[in-house]
């Protein structure tokens, strides 16, 4: 049995294919830990949903921002916009059994598996489509997804999916409550790049150097350069930030994200042994 993860999918079906051909990818033994964001932009959004959802039983999903609004489209809780090309999935027949098997899937996933990067080895690996804020332990992480996951999966959830739009407010504090709370949880870990020392959210900053200025002249790095409350054995894999290309300068912080979609590739790789493979786009 070996496990692998792959970056951000969105709709590039061919390259995650050739990928786990390549690898000799087996679902009946083998593992995948996706990263999240499986459609949006690419060319086979509704093809990608599927795979995940036939190989549901071989493959761990997290939640990423492009899934979320997929399902926010879904329930009539946000609109189209203009680069959006969810359409197919939203006609398809299937849709509710696949919009229903998204919507229970978590934002965070804690693996009790050793992970191997650059011969570095963790007792622990946490998957998660953004990042983990410099001022959770992996266990408050670990919580706070779950309070937006417990939401999701319940009665209100198309008002969550309305409500989780928004930068406000940019800093955790344990004081929030209601949607608020929620948003600020969602925003960390689907959307998060640069933040404070405190995590205070830079929402400007894309590329592999922040904007000067961004976050009204409060110096940010990126949230995996922060000192930060996890443990040293734990090792968190991560997405969505294209502009990293995979390089995050410390083993601790796998990036996975090597912008497929954007004319990039596909990165996958093997969990235990630390071989990365990738694939045009
Ligand atoms: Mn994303």
């Amino acid at each position: 049995m070996t496990h692998y993860a792959v970056g951000d999918i969105q709709g590039c079906l061919r390259p995650l294919k050739k990928l786990l051909k390549q690898v000799g990818f087996n679902p009946k033994k083998d593992h995948l830990w996706s990263t999240g964001d499986l459609v949006n932009r690419g060319p086979e959004n509704l093809a990608s949903l599927r795979w995940f959802h036939d190989h549901r039983d071989s493959v761990t999903v997290v939640l990423g921002n492009h899934d979320l609004h997929l399902l926010a489209i879904a329930a009539n809780s946000a609109t189209h916009g203009r680069s959006d090309n969810l359409q197919d999935i939203l006609d398809a027949p299937d849709r509710d059994t696949l919009l229903h098997w998204l919507r229970h899937q978590p934002l965070l996933h804690r693996g009790s598996l050793p992970i191997t990067n650059e011969q570095q080895t963790y007792g622990a690996g946490i998957l998660v489509h953004a990042g983990i804020p410099p001022v959770w332990t992996s266990e408050q992480a670990a919580e706070h997804a779950r309070e937006v996951e417990t939401v999701l999966r319940g009665p209100d959830y198309r008002q969550f999916l309305k409500a989780m739009y928004g930068n406000e407010p940019y800093v955790w504090s344990d004081h929030l409550k209601g949607m608020a709370r929620l948003r600020v949880i969602t925003n960390y870990l689907t959307r998060m790049r640069y933040c404070s020392r405190r995590a205070k959210l830079d929402f400007v900053s894309k590329e592999a150097t922040p904007r000067v200025g961004a976050l009204s002249g409060k110096t940010v790095n990126a949230w995996f350069a922060q000192p930060n409350k996890l443990e040293a054995d734990e090792c968190v894999v991560f997405g969505h930030w294209a502009a990293l290309s995979g390089v995050t300068q410390d083993h601790q912080f796998i990036g996975l994200d090597t912008g497929c979609v954007w004319g990039g590739c596909m990165t996958l790789m093997n969990l235990q042994t630390g071989a990365r493979h990738t694939a045009a786009c």
